[in-house]
């Protein structure tokens, strides 16, 4: 198993080459899906210390697209290894997507990744989704989960549109809803009528599974 504390510095150095390294050596060693998901949690610490310089006004937008180049990479080398174990039967289905206003999907689609691997069939409908394109998309296809995505503070209020739609719509008690990404809480979670809150995809995928069982 690799150094995850110097993985995560690295990323949040924005050393691309360093990080590139690291994975390669951890994906020669067949690691199991549970040392994958201690790596993507250290690429996710990594773009905090990201977050936290573009903060601080250390580095620039321009930075938070390299850092987002680099963690997608690491992503797509990743992902083969997040389901070792073997896959499993089709569990439910789970509409999923960036809400209303935000672009950012690095974390959506690592949550997208671990619940294929755990056996959901996932309609990602993408990013910036206005609350009728969820409220369709779970309608059409008879979703138990749907599942927002959002690292902006003023994603939490497209949440809530989104899930004041469901309720409009006569979906709110058929459907389950899990909300995420950097900007959500448990506060949050309970002001806008959510079910579920992480910001740990992993741990979403098992409540997922309690869901659907
Ligand atoms: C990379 C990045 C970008 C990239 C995004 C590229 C992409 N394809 O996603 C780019 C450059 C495009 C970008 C743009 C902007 N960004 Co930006 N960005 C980031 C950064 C550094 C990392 C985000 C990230 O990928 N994190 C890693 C992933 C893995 O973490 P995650 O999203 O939380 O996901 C995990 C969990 O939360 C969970 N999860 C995710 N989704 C879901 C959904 C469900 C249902 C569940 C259960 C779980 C779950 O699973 C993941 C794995 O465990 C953050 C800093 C930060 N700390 O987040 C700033 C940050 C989010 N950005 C910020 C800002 C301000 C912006 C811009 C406004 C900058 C600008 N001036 O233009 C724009 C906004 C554009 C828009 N309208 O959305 C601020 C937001 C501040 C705020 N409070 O609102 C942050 C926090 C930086 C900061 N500290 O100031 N950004």
């Amino acid at each position: 198993m690799i150094d995850t504390a110097v993985l995560k510095q690295k990323l949040g150095d924005l050393d691309e080459d360093g990080v590139q390294a690291l994975l390669d050596e951890f994906a020669a060693g067949t690691p199991s899906a549970e040392e994958t998901q201690q790596v993507v949690e250290a690429c996710q610490q990594g773009m905090e210390i990201v977050g936290e310089n573009f903060e601080a006004g250390t580095y620039f937008v321009g930075d938070l697209m390299y850092a987002a180049q680099i963690l997608t990479a690491a992503l797509e080398q990743l992902k083969p290894l997040m389901s070792a174990g073997g896959g499993q039967a089709a569990k439910g289905t789970v509409v999923l997507g960036t809400v209303a206003g935000d672009i950012h999907d690095i974390g959506k689609n690592i949550f997208k990744a671990l619940l294929e691997a755990a056996g959901f069939s996932v309609i990602d409908i993408g990013i910036d989704q206005a609350p009728s394109a969820f409220v369709e998309t779970a309608k059409t296809n008879g979703a138990e989960i749907v599942a927002l995505s959002g690292v902006l503070t003023l994603s939490i209020a497209s949440m809530k549109e989104t899930i004041e739609a469901l309720a409009a719509a006569g979906l709110r008690d058929k459907v389950k809803v899990m909300i995420g990404g950097n900007a959500v809480s448990a506060e949050t979670c309970e002001f806008i009528g959510a079910d579920y809150w992480s910001k740990n995809a992993a741990a979403a995928v098992k409540q997922g599974l309690t869901y659907v069982s």
